[in-house]
């Protein structure tokens, strides 16, 4: 097979951002660009070559095409094997997995998340590695470094690979597996929760749900799962079919994206329980009838029921969540007497923890929650310990969390995003708040008195890895907090994010509407940042 040295020039833009690297589609047609990020991958990691890889992705515009380009440049690298997804779809967890199964050296995922797709829409390509999971800082840091240097890349002329049959495929001296994208992972999860149980209760007659895979990569997996292993009516999952613009919508599993599931949740004939999960398959949304369950609550919740669960009977190890995420979950961990790590924004940063083996569960306020039977969050896991809880307590969504809340307080949460502000701008504002840092502690705002503040730094305790700049955070003496960052994930100007925390104990005061209840930290939000001189905006454009 001939191998091609092609010429190019470096892109400046290729720094992997929370989640690797995002771009809209246009920007990655560009002459060479997603040939270039993939050869500094290959270049960066020497040990990927005469190894197996695992490729796939969320299904969306251009996926098709760049798992035929990947394929070329993986052959000119000498890539042993290559196991795709058929069809090219592979959910972010079960790339996780598949690699973990297989002892495959890394993983190629493609997806932009939530992101929009289709041709005007997001593109984004991850690095997964040996451990199954996101790759660490070091990685995408040499993937960086090696992006600004490159002078050539390395590309096979072969024939085009037919990715629609499941089976074996040699190209040059590199194999080819194409799998079932769907069938390594759903035996995954029957063999972590009661399928039984959550058959019986599906198959009830008294019990309704509905899952909306918003035309993204879990329709298949939901599909095998909830209607055909666990017997749920068909039509139980909504929207199912992977399409390559998402069917024109944000594959964003919240209130404003997932609308449909939220009208029906929220209306007079609600299902028992709602849930969504994202473009690759990583997020999720919990809904009970007219009830949303926030992100922090759900991981506090399944941390604080894990027992109920076959494969985390024997108790949980430790816990982490992401220092933006609220401290529902720490609460949980004390009374259980076992740890609890403050993690920065990025499911990376779970790594060395769940490798370690110091904790089981992790989650994230942006609707992500995991446990260690991969090393990525997991969308439809997490739906499916809601239902196995559900089944085993024989209780509402809202009766088990509000059960939650009169036993360890109430985390009142929000999280304030203003998008698409000018990347100055918001620098600016940061740069105000930060230089806020060192004048507020002791100071008071009515009946908040911030106790301390400081840019988040984070030291892997595994690794010694430090982090630095990751968050400004300000703590109140009554456990409130209120944190500015910056999204790393977005594909137009820069995203503040504003998350606002409180602890409420008095049993009268648990049922507030949450922006009721964290009215007066929003106002001080305001008032320290000035985030509507800033950007112009007097209100988020998202709230959660
Ligand atoms: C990614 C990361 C998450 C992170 C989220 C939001 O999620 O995997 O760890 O919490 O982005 O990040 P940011 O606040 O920087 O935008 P996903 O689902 O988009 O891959």
């Amino acid at each position: 097979m001939e191998i091609s040295v092609v010429s190019t020039h470096p892109y400046h833009d290729q720094k992997p951002g929370t989640s690797g690297l995002r771009k809209q589609v246009a920007h990655f047609r560009k002459a060479h660009y997603l040939e270039n990020f993939v050869q500094c991958i290959f270049d960066s990691q020497p040990g990927l070559r005469g190894a197996e890889l695992i490729l796939g992705g969320d299904g969306r515009f251009f996926n098709r095409e760049a798992i035929q380009i990947i394929l070329r440049i993986a052959l000119a690298n000498e890539i042993r094997k290559v196991t795709v997804g058929r069809a090219g779809i592979l959910s972010t967890p079960a790339v996780s997995h598949l690699i973990r199964k297989r002892g495959a050296a890394g993983g190629i995922v493609l997806s932009a998340s939530h992101n929009p797709g289709g041709p005007g829409g997001d593109f984004g390509i991850k690095f997964n590695v040996a451990n199954g999971g996101p790759a660490p800082e070091s990685v995408t840091n040499a993937i960086y470094a090696a992006s600004r240097e490159i002078q050539h890349y390395r590309i096979a002329q072969s024939p085009h690979v037919d990715i629609d049959h499941v089976g074996h495929t040699q190209l040059g001296e590199m194999e080819i597996e194409i799998v079932d994208p769907v069938a390594d992972y759903a035996d995954l999860m029957e063999s972590l929760f009661d399928f039984d149980a959550m058959r019986a209760l599906l198959q009830s007659g008294r019990f309704q749900m509905r899952f909306d895979a918003m035309h993204a990569v879990t329709g298949p997996y939901a599909r095998e799962i909830l209607e055909e292993r666990l017997g749920a009516p068909q039509g139980t999952v909504m929207r199912p079919e992977p399409l390559a613009d998402f069917g024109g919508r944000h594959p964003d599993p919240n209130l404003t994206h997932a609308r449909e599931l939220a009208e029906l949740m929220f209306g007079r004939e609600a299902p028992d329980f709602g849930a969504a999960s994202d473009g690759d398959g990583d997020r999720n949304m919990i809904l009970g009838r007219g009830f949303f369950v926030s992100p922090s609550d759900s991981l506090a919740v399944l941390a604080a029921n894990a027992r109920l669960v076959p494969a985390y009977r024997d108790g949980l190890r430790g816990v982490a969540r992401s220092m933006p995420t609220s401290q529902a979950v720490d609460a949980v961990a004390q009374s259980l007497g076992i740890p609890c790590y403050e993690t920065p924004t990025g499911w990376k940063f779970f790594g060395n923890l769940l490798d370690d083996g110091r904790i089981t569960l992790c989650g994230e306020e942006s609707f992500g929650t995991s446990s260690d039977h991969v090393r990525e969050k997991d969308g439809l896991w997490a739906v499916l310990f809601w239902l196995n809880l559900i089944a085993a307590r024989g209780e509402s969504v809202s009766e088990i969390v509000r059960d939650h809340w009169r036993r360890f307080g109430r985390h009142y949460y929000s999280r304030h995003d203003y998008e698409e502000i000018d990347s100055d701008r918001a620098e600016a504002l940061m740069e105000r708040v930060r230089s806020a840092l060192p004048e507020l502690p002791g100071q008071e705002f009515g009946a908040l008195r911030i106790r301390a503040a400081d840019d988040f730094g984070y030291t892997d305790p595994v690794d010694g890895s430090i982090s630095t700049g990751q968050g400004l955070r300000f703590l109140f003496e009554d456990d409130a907090r209120l944190v500015y960052r910056l999204s790393g994930t977005g594909t137009h100007g820069a995203t503040l994010r504003v998350y606002l925390e409180r602890h409420e104990t008095r049993p009268e005061q648990l049922d507030q509407d949450s922006q009721y209840a964290l009215a007066p930290l929003i106002e001080l939000a305001e008032q320290i940042a000035d985030i509507t001189g800033c950007t112009g905006k007097d209100r988020p454009d998202v709230v959660t």
